[in-house]
């Protein structure tokens, strides 16, 4: 078991080696140094927990925080000043929640949203895979029905991942898409539904329209469902991805997050600004393009990533 743990900290450790190295690194230097927390020293953190997307109000409380304990006596320079940054950074952080609202009984409903790129139908391949791993029977549904490449592109992942798949045609009705995804997974006794849905529509009013139609029609057949509404965010859109997030938990009520492409960047921060500024618990994160590259988030391990 202990292993097992340690082989998911190394991938997590790999996914987010961005993040370790630019910030990581940038704070082990300063810390390391041994230097007095004097104003400059404090210039140089805060610009370091900016640049990783702690975001500015964490950034601020941590340094006002520090400023206070060092004055006080509490906090030392070195290891002392590390422990205190990763237990503030872990603290923002929600206990652990489960990894998704699994119904009772009968099919949990998850639809997946966000922008156009940001993930999602790599996400609901990964996450089918995932659920398989871990005994459960998942079907996916091709509703991203705007581009007949979406629905093939996760025909492919749903072959690859050997999971059943429904979808419509191109240019078709997507929550009609969802309705027939849910009404097979009942038939055929699958206990997940994992719904891709289309990122970009003409504005926001549209898809505002196109995700609530969907979930009103999800309910006709299922009404506790959808169980859960994750939002994919792309971690290198830094800040951009908080924003999206307040859009789409206005129109559709996100339930949680999936981080993704925390491989390909220093801004894994932004977990930590989301679950600050919306409340919203991150539950996956994406560290690389293939089906074994998502995992369930777990915050210790986070934070001991970023800085090991
Ligand atoms: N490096 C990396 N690439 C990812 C990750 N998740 C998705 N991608 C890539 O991002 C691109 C867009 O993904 P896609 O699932 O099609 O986005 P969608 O438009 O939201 O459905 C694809 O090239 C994916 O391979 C990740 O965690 N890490
Ligand atoms: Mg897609």
């Amino acid at each position: 078991m202990f292993r097992a743990i340690g082989r998911f900290f190394e991938r997590i450790k790999e996914g987010l080696s961005k993040t370790r190295q630019v910030i990581g690194g940038a704070l082990r230097r300063l810390i390391g140094a041994r230097r007095t927390i004097d104003a400059a020293f404090l210039r140089e953190l805060e610009d370091t927990l900016l640049a990783a997307d702690i975001g500015v109000a964490k950034t601020e409380e941590i340094l006002a925080d520090l400023q206070r304990r060092y004055r006080a006596g509490e906090v030392a320079e070195g290891e002392d000043l590390l422990r205190f940054l990763k237990a503030s950074l872990r603290a923002e952080l929600a206990a652990e929640e489960q990894e998704l609202r699994f119904a009772a009984q009968g099919p949990t409903v998850v639809l997946v949203v966000g922008v156009n790129g940001a993930g999602k139908t790599t996400t609901v391949a990964k996450l089918a895979h995932r659920l398989r791993a871990i005994g459960r029977r998942p079907l996916v549904a091709a509703a991203d029905t705007y581009r007949a490449a979406a629905i093939e592109q996760l025909s492919v992942w749903a072959q690859r991942a050997r999971v059943e798949i429904v979808k419509g045609e191109p240019g078709g009705d997507a929550a009609a898409v969802a309705y027939d995804a849910v009404a097979a997974a009942q038939a055929r006794g699958c206990d997940t539904v994992l719904i891709d849905t289309a990122g970009r529509l003409h504005n926001k009013e549209h898809l505002m329209r196109e995700l609530e139609k969907m979930r009103r029609v999800i309910q006709k057949r299922l009404p506790e469902a959808p169980h859960d509404v994750l939002l994919v965010l792309d971690a290198t859109a830094g800040q951009n991805a908080v924003q999206q997030a307040k859009v789409f938990k206005e129109i559709i009520g996100v339930t949680g997050l999936v981080i993704t492409k925390l491989d390909g960047t220093a801004k894994g921060g932004v977990a930590i600004t989301v679950k600050r500024e919306l409340g919203l618990t991150v539950r996956y994160i994406g560290v690389g393009e293939g089906l074994d590259d998502l995992q369930p988030f777990d915050p210790d391990a986070f934070v001991e990533a970023i800085f090991a």
